[in-house]
Formats: C-alpha cells, structure tokens, sequence
C-alpha cells in the first residue's frame, strides 16, 4: 500500500510539474497546452498502481482538474481533457489503456490538424502578398508557412505581442524559414496596416456565435483590418471551439500577474496594472475560420461545436 501511494505521488510531482510549466507559460500556446495536458494524463495514467476502478477515476478526476485550473481561458485545455477522459471501461488495466491511446490520438490528431490547416488556409494566400500575425501562434504560423514552402512570395509584419513579447518567438521561426519579416510594436499596427493584404492570427477559444477570444491586442487589429477592407483570417484547430458558449457562458479572460507589464507597481501609490492576456474579436470583423475541417464563415461555429464536439442545444 505504501509503495502504491509513493507511486501515485511521483506522479503527482510530475504532473504538478507540468502544470507549473504551463501556468509560467514555459509551455505556452494553445494547441500546446493542450497537448502537455493529454500527455501528462497519460503519464499520469501510466503510473496509477490503484486496483479499485473507482478509485482509479478518482484519481484521472483529481489530474484533471489540477490541469484544468492551470490557465481558465483555453477551450483547448478542457476540451483536450475532455477528449482523453472520455472512456468505458470495467477494470483499471482498460481504463488506463484506453486513456492513453485517447491521449495518444488526441496528440496526433492535433499535429495533423495544424498541418491540414496550413494546407487550407495558405490557398487565401496570394505571393506577393504582405500578411500582419500577432503573437505566437502554431496554426497561423502553420499557414504563413505553408505558403512560404509553396513558393510564394510573401512578407510578414509580426506584432511584439507585450507582455510577453512572444512577437519574438515568431520572428524567430520565420527568420529560420527564410521568411522576410519586419518586427513592431504593437501600437504599430494601425499604420502597418496600409501594407497589409491579410492578417492571419490564432485562436484561444471559438464561441457558439463565431467570435475570437485570443491574445490582448487581437481585437483592435481586426478593427483596424475590417476599417482597412484588409482579410481577416483565423487559424483554429475544432478543438478551440467552445461547447460550454453554447449553454450561454461567458468565457472567462485569465488575468495575470502585473509584474509581467511593470516590475514594481508598488512605487506607485494610486496605480493599479490591468494585465489582461486576452481579448474579444466579434464574429462581424472575421472574414473566414481555417479549421482542419475546412474554411468556414465564424457563423458556422455551431455546426463545429455540434458535429466535430458533440455538443448540441438541448431543451
Ligand atoms: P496556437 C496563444 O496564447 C496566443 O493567443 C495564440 O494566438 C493562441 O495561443 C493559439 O496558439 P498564449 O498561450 O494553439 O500565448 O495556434 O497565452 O499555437
């Protein structure tokens, strides 16, 4: 029994650990943290040595949950656990196989969907085209890239995206592809856009009416797009759609800590630092919604949530 528990609680160190990862932002990126967190149900999975099946579910609940709590805004994060956790079985030996192979299929069929969406979203790419991206984001990157390797002539502004200036992270990935780039601050974007054919950002969370939760600052570039008559595209794996938004809720923007955008807010006295990471587009300034299902308008977000998630409204 005792040597059971040391078990359990190894795993439990190591999936702490990949949460501490994932609430640093160490692993970040939406598609990204959904995938550390299949993985880590896997492992964890890997290393329950419980024999009672309830207990076993205590147990992946317990997991879950502590991953859940790691960053509230990404859809990607609960529908990935979701997705993993969804299993039948009548002993541990089964359940535990078959939470790993959904982690596993889960894993894969996110790659896929990152690479299918760049196969998809590179054909509204035309060379010689300028295209604005914010952040850092896999699935937008997924795009750019695509036409790039098409052998498209293409430039790329890329935003800093403070706080976190993961601005960085893309133009490294682009500089290492041989993509011209040019980097700005974020305040840039309205006058970069008279550049601009099309911007391309990712996706944190798809909502039942169309709309775009993603990274602070994604909001006013769709305004300054839609303003301009620039394209406006989004690259979202389905598994970014919200069943829950569906039902009404609200999706929660995570807030966090003020010292990402000033070091020592305390030497001022009647300053208070809003650290939002992230913002709201309306479904009206989205022009089109590259998933690895196809290119769909934002108001077909239901019909996602409802084939691709199993998610419908009911009475
Ligand atoms: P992929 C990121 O969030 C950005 O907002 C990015 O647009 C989005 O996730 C999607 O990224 P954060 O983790 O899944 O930097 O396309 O807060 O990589």
């Amino acid at each position: 029994m005792a040597e059971n528990d040391d078990i359990s609680v190894r795993g439990l160190a190591k999936l702490e650990d990949t949460c501490r990862k994932i609430q640093t932002m160490e692993i970040r990126g939406a598609g990204r943290i959904a995938r550390a967190a299949a993985g880590a149900l896997k492992e964890y999975a890997g290393v329950q040595q419980v024999e009672d099946l309830h207990r076993f579910h205590e147990e992946m609940g317990r997991a879950a949950d502590i991953l859940l709590a790691t960053r509230p805004t990404a859809v990607s994060l609960s529908n990935a656990v979701g997705m993993v956790m969804r299993i039948q079985a009548s002993d541990v030996a089964r359940a535990r196989s078959a939470i790993m192979e959904n982690a596993d299929r889960f894993i894969e069929n996110s790659l896929r969907a990152v690479d299918r969406i760049g196969e998809i979203g590179s054909k509204r790419i035309r060379s010689g085209e300028t295209i604005l991206t914010h952040c850092n984001s896999e699935a937008a990157l997924s795009i750019i890239a695509r036409a790039h390797r098409d052998g498209k002539e293409i430039d790329v502004i890329a935003t800093e995206s403070r706080p976190r200036m993961q601005g960085l992270l893309t133009i490294g990935f682009l500089d290492e592809l041989g993509v011209p780039t040019e980097l700005i601050v974020d305040s840039a974007v309205r006058s970069a856009m008279n550049d601009v054919d099309a911007v391309v950002v990712g996706a944190d969370v798809i909502t039942g009416n169309g709309s775009l939760v993603n990274k602070i600052g994604t909001s006013q570039i769709a305004l300054f797009a839609h303003e301009a008559r620039t394209p406006f595209i989004v690259a979202a794996e389905t598994y970014k759609f919200s069943p829950a938004t569906i039902m009404g809720e609200l999706v929660e923007i995570e807030e966090r800590p003020a010292e990402e955008v000033l070091k020592d807010a305390s030497l001022y006295r009647h300053v208070r630092v809003r650290n939002p990471a992230f913002d709201v587009t309306p479904h009206q300034y989205i022009d089109v919604i590259c998933t690895e299902a196809g290119a769909i308008p934002p108001e077909m977000s239901y019909v996602i949530i409802k084939e691709r998630l199993g998610w419908e409204l009911t009475d």
